[in-house]
């Protein structure tokens, strides 16, 4: 049966992938429905991010301040909005953060996305044309050594509260489809990067720090690799998932594209000196080899042999082009970044989103 993919309900939008996920999907051309965004605005969400699209196009594009623990407003949300898709990106997403306290971890990761589950199992009940797609990660199958990338078939082994919090979320979806037959896909991508990514992961934070002279911080002996993909790329393959997908089946995504950590600084270096016309041997010197996060993964490579096979699915931004756009993003939008980390930012979004919990 032919999945509706009419009133999308989008979790987290206000987030880093949510943002240019919601971006894309306006400007699809084969896509004419609507997107209602629901995020709880925690520092990491920003509806500034979007709110061209609210005056652009008010009938497509909703937003509401909500929070996916809060069972209520999940179920305002699918009635109002007769929702008849799931994409849900809502999630604390900084495994730090998850080692200092990893109590939002644990309830908006695993107790929200349970609410998720159960909102949409009773709104839906044993209808066909809808789809629950959950936004996970490559973390969640632990650490590998020098060889191999993950499979979808890869046994679970995470090993940070965050990865614990996603892997268990993963698990619920798997089970809310084969108990009580829930339409559901799932996706695990490799490490994202791109514009609106918030200034405490890896890439942004350089770019960054560079620009303002300070230490570059990285962690142990710079030497662990993850493979990084271009944000439009992975939301790419998520919008075919939500067409093509196998209800029940889980795809991996990935940038095909390891890099060492320290090499990735380096390069940045190199190519934040040359855009923002700054010295590139002074950038290279602010690099500072700090204490190693705990337990902290070696390498993620992902095989994502089966979503190009079954879906036709490709990376298409060159890990050059996609770092140079990032890098003029960043230099483009240094008053975002001022803003998202300052304390004027959290006081901006209470007066004007603070009584609009549930605006519509
Ligand atoms: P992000 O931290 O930038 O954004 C998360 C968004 O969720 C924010 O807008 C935040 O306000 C919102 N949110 C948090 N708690 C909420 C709650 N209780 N209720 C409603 N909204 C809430 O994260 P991101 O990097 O955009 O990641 C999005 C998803 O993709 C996450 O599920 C993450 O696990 C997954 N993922 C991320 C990456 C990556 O490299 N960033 C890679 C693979 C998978
Ligand atoms: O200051 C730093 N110094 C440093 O060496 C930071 C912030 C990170 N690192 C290292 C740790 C990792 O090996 O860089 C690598 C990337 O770190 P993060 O940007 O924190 O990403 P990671 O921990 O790999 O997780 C990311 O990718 C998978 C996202 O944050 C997750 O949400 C996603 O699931």
């Amino acid at each position: 049966m032919k999945r509706k993919l009419n009133n999308i309900l989008v979790t987290g939008g206000a987030g880093f992938i949510g943002t240019n996920f919601i971006h894309l999907l306006m400007d699809l051309p084969d896509f004419r429905g609507r997107v209602v965004n629901l995020d709880a605005l925690t520092y990491a969400g920003n509806p500034a991010n979007l709110s061209e699209l609210e005056d652009r196009e008010p009938d497509r594009y909703k937003f509401v301040r909500g929070d996916i623990r809060d069972r209520d407003v999940l179920s305002e949300v699918f009635r109002t909005f007769d929702i008849d898709t799931v994409v849900h990106f809502a999630a604390e997403s900084h495994v730090d953060r998850s080692i200092h306290g990893s109590s939002d971890f644990i309830t908006t990761n695993i107790i929200g996305s349970w609410n998720l589950l159960e909102t949409a199992r009773e709104y839906w009940g044993e209808r066909e044309d809808v789809l629950f797609h959950h936004v996970s990660t490559d973390e969640v199958y632990g650490s590998l050594g020098k060889d191999g990338a993950f499979l979808e078939e890869t046994a679970y082994d995470p090993r940070s509260p965050y990865s614990a919090s996603k892997a268990s979320s993963d698990h619920l979806v798997s089970a809310w489809h084969h108990t009580y037959g829930l339409p559901v896909t799932v996706s695990n991508c490799s490490n994202n990067y791109g514009p609106w990514q918030f200034p405490e992961k890896l890439i942004p934070l350089m770019i960054h720090n560079i620009l303002e002279g300070k230490a570059l911080p990285v962690y142990g002996d710079g030497k662990n690799i993850r493979d990084w993909l271009y944000v439009e790329d992975h939301n790419r393959a998520v919008w075919a998932i939500l067409n093509r997908g196998r209800t029940g089946e889980t795809y991996n995504i990935g940038g095909e594209n390891e890099w060492e950590n320290i090499e990735l600084v380096r390069r940045l270096c190199g190519m934040v000196a040359e855009l923002a016309g700054r010295d590139g041997e002074d950038c290279l010197s602010l690099i500072t080899y700090v204490n190693d996060r705990p337990g902290h993964d070696r390498r993620y490579a992902i095989d994502c042999g089966k979503i190009k096979r079954e879906l036709g699915w490709r990376q298409t931004v060159s890990f050059n082009e996609g770092l140079g756009r990032t890098v003029k993003w960043y230099l483009e939008h240094r008053d975002w970044v001022r803003s998202v980390t300052s304390g004027e930012y959290r006081v901006w979004i209470e007066k004007n989103y603070g009584d609009r919990k549930q605006n519509r």
